[in-house]
């Protein structure tokens, strides 16, 4: 057992020095006296993931020993981006490494550079499950992460001339240091078939005969905690082809063909989907639900057993959390493993199954719930639809005890729909078997209540929590704004905030104190200039540090409102082009930076792109206007973009038409980073302004409960004449591109509104008003800044997953002693 207790490797400078030489000559197989900046960072990354799995191993026997109930966390995307600063940091050994490092003659910063985004997902849900991990490790839960190890992430954005272009993101191709390769943990999914009817013990049963299995290999990536030992594990699945399948096709001669479609098994986990409603009903998307549900019950039913035989104590041992409707055929699976595989009884499966799981939804829109068309769902998993049809009827059978006769209720509520496709509603059967149902933010669930899922909510009040998101202090404080950190530190005189983010509450304490001013101030700049520099780089464009750096980073989306942005700056630019020399000096400078990108099928949100470029062209070229308003577009925005885009910024916009944002997290981000939010009042945004005050940022916009009477009245809604001249401007062609264009403008005259832009242009040229006069004050901005990164505590993942642990999922930390 040598080294168990203090860990084997050591992590002096010179031990760290010898270890990354040791990488260099035998992992990269480069001499150690010649080897270039990507070669060190494959280096040093393997030096880490040594450290990694030593505190994965020992957190694991720990947990192997105690047995605790552990939380199984689901989730199709997990959007974890670089891995290098944020393992050493919370590995506590990043000092050790740069000194390391630095003798070698090489910069820690320049070799973090070299690492590639892990973009395993879309945008807020992927991100939050990754900043959740991290709570989970830092927080000494048992808890793994399970997923899908997709060979292609989310697709790279290009721009040419303006439009949005993708390319594949090849992110495994110079390999991946942060991942352990398990060959040997591996479990057949079975996909197809059919069903056949037997008598089992005197009882019919149906057995399903599959025609096809997929092998699903693990990879293993080590989640380190903060400030502790422990290293929780992200189990993503890969397909591989099965050797238990189609060995007929090799006697029989066709050895190149049974090569061939072999090879085909690779595809279920080849790419990961945007975030395209228009997706739904897809055969490879149902294959890769279910491939990673079933390999990760498999694991999980595995590891039970090594310890227990009594199904009776499985929810004493497991909770699992599916994120978003996503995985909800783990409740199909989970029935399918208990009544086919243990044999228990129906009635005894369906008490483990709703004892175990609990969902969190993501989504604001009835239509944004995910269906499977009952076709798709029966040749695919045809033992899966029948269970289904079981719950169903079960549950129909049930809601008649309590609504009778009411069939609309009961259609409303079954997890069958009728219809000219008729569908599973996975949403319908996520509610059906979940202990709780979790909503987002306080809005969002108040929205689920009321609206997405009444019938529900009416028969079962208790299952529904909120559980507002929170975003982890470490990545988005720590590992990305250093300068901050360190402010932070020294004026609350201890970094205990780092684990305690309540902590940070003390800030308000010196939110006028000159001497914490000037530190703030020159903090932010120094990240401006980093900003300014990349956005010199990647556009051409100079921006000016005394500008307001104005940021709008997020997917592109008509409910985000991007175009209410670019309407905003198109006014601002209109106004400076009618001003004489005298007014113009009284302008508050801006750089409006927007990044983000649009589903590769989602036109609407390509021509928003479009827009923003065509408008950034006329602006920065027109010497009217100077310094005075640049425009600039932040290609392939990524999680370590925001990294870099979110420290920099002055102000940061969250403009989604009220009720249409689950919560938000993005605005969390900047919020702690001391940048103040121009927003509408929803998802968390309501919540922020109780914690910082609402004079503490720029509200504007219709609320949540006056839009749905606002859509209402429809086009007879005009919006004031600024905006019908903004929208003109387009129209005309004053930015080129007239035709293309010309559907945007009819959206949001003719079209109806539905976002409401005309209606809220108004308050929203207030809201822009008011943060320019703020701007001017520089103390009284700064005092703000400081208020909301003192207020940020709340919105800390590690909030959220404490209330998680307590209400959803009945678990308690397990440190890892040693
Ligand atoms: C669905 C079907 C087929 C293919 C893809 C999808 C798909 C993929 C991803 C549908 C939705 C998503 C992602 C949704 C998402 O990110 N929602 C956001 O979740 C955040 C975390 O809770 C919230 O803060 C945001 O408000 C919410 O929009």
């Amino acid at each position: 057992m040598f080294g168990l207790m203090d860990g084997f490797l050591k992590n002096d400078s010179i031990s760290l020095q010898k270890d990354i030489l040791d990488h260099v000559e035998f992992t990269v197989a480069r001499s150690r006296f010649n080897f270039d900046d990507f070669e060190a960072y494959q280096a040093l990354a393997h030096s880490v993931r040594d450290r990694l799995i030593e505190r994965w191993h020992d957190t694991h026997q720990y947990f192997k020993k105690k047995d605790p109930k552990r939380i199984y966390f689901l989730s199709l995307e997990f959007l974890m981006g670089r891995s290098l600063t944020n393992s050493v940091i919370n590995l506590g050994i990043q000092d050790q490494y740069a000194d390391a490092l630095t003798q070698l003659g090489f910069d820690f910063e320049v070799l973090a550079e070299q690492e590639g985004d892990a973009a395993l997902g879309n945008g807020g849900l992927a991100r939050l499950a990754a900043c959740q991990m991290d709570s989970l490790a830092t927080l000494d839960y048992p808890a793994w992460g399970y997923g899908l190890r997709y060979q292609y992430g989310l697709f790279r954005q290009i721009i040419v001339d303006g439009f949005q272009h993708e390319q594949p993101d090849f992110w495994l191709n110079f390999g991946n240091p942060w991942e352990i390769e398990r060959v040997h943990v591996s479990y057949p999914v079975k996909f197809y078939g059919t069903l056949k009817e037997e008598v089992l013990n005197g009882k019919k049963c149906k057995i399903w005969i599959p025609g096809e299995s997929v092998e699903a290999v693990a990879y293993d990536n080590p989640i380190p905690g903060y400030g502790t030992r422990n290293a929780i594990n992200l189990r993503l699945w890969a397909a591989k082809p099965s050797d238990q399948y189609d060995m007929e096709s090799y006697t029989t001669g066709d050895y190149i063909n049974a090569i061939v479609s072999r090879q085909k098994a690779e595809t279920i986990s080849n790419v990961l989907y945007p975030d395209d409603r228009s997706y739904q009903g897809k055969e490879l998307r149902l294959k890769q639900q279910y491939f990673f549900v079933s390999a990760s019950l498999q694991d999980i039913i595995r590891r039970f057993k090594d310890l227990h035989r009594n199904f009776d104590e499985f929810p004493e041992k497991v909770a699992l959390q599916i994120n978003d409707t996503h995985p909800s055929i783990s409740i199909a699976e989970v029935m399918r493993m208990l009544v086919d595989e243990e044999h228990l009884d129906w009635s005894k499966a369906w008490d483990i199954a709703c004892r175990i799981f609990s969902v969190t939804i993501h989504a604001v829109q009835p239509e944004g719930l995910e269906k499977i068309p009952v076709d798709l769902l029966g040749n695919v998993l045809p033992r899966h639809l029948e269970i289904i049809y079981e719950i169903n009827h079960r549950l129909m059978e049930e809601l008649k005890k309590s609504f009778g006769q009411d069939y609309d209720k009961l259609s409303r509520m079954s997890i069958i729909e009728e219809g000219a496709v008729k569908s599973i509603r996975m949403a319908n059967l996520s509610l059906a078997c979940c202990h709780t149902v979790n909503g987002v933010s306080r809005v969002h669930l108040e929205t689920l209540k009321t609206r997405v899922f009444k019938d529900f909510y009416e028969l079962w009040p208790q299952k529904f929590q909120c559980k507002t998101n929170g975003v982890t202090q470490r990545r988005w404080i720590v590992v990305s704004n250093p300068s901050l950190c360190s402010i932070i530190s020294k004026w609350l005189g201890t970094e205990a905030w780092i684990r305690n983010v309540d902590l940070i509450a003390g800030l308000r304490e010196y939110a006028k104190d000159p001497d914490l001013h000037t530190e703030w101030k020159n903090m932010k700049r120094v990240n401006k200039m980093r900003l300014a520099e990349y956005i010199e780089t990647l556009t051409s464009v100079k921006v000016s540090l005394d500008a307001m750096f104005d940021v709008q980073i997020k997917r592109i989306h008509e409910y985000k409102r991007q175009l209410l942005n670019i309407l905003g700056i198109i006014h601002r630019y209109d106004c400076i082009k009618n001003m004489d020399e005298s007014d113009k000096r009284r302008v508050v400078p801006r750089v409006c930076i927007i990044g983000g990108k649009a589903a590769p099928g989602y036109e609407v949100a390509k021509k928003i792109i479009k827009l923003c470029h065509a408008v950034a062209d006329k602006v920065n070229n027109d010497p009217d206007v100077g310094d005075l308003l640049k425009v600039v577009f932040i290609p392939d925005y990524n999680v370590s973009v925001a990294e870099l885009v979110i420290p920099g910024s002055d102000l940061s916009q969250h403009l989604s038409t009220a009720g249409h944002e689950a919560s938000g997290t993005g605005c969390m981000k900047f919020l702690m980073n001391g940048c103040l939010l121009l927003a509408t009042a929803d998802g968390s945004a309501v919540e922020i302004a109780e914690e910082i005050g609402a004079e503490n940022m720029f509200l504007f916009g219709a609320k949540v409960d006056e839009v749905p009477a606002l859509r209402e009245k429809g086009t007879t809604l005009k919006g004031s004449l600024q905006f019908a001249r903004v929208v003109r401007m387009v129209r005309d062609g004053y930015f080129g591109f007239k035709d293309y264009f010309k559907s945007l403008c009819d959206n949001v005259e003719d079209g109806g509104d539905f976002y409401l832009l005309g209606y809220d242009f108004a308050s929203y040229l207030e809201a822009q008003a008011a943060a320019d006069r703020a701007f001017v004050d520089q103390e009284k901005w700064t005092q703000m800044s400081i208020l909301s990164t003192a207020g940020s505590g709340k919105f800390s993942s590690d909030r959220t997953i404490e209330e998680y642990a307590e209400q959803s999922w009945g678990i308690e930390p397990c440190k890892c002693p040693f």
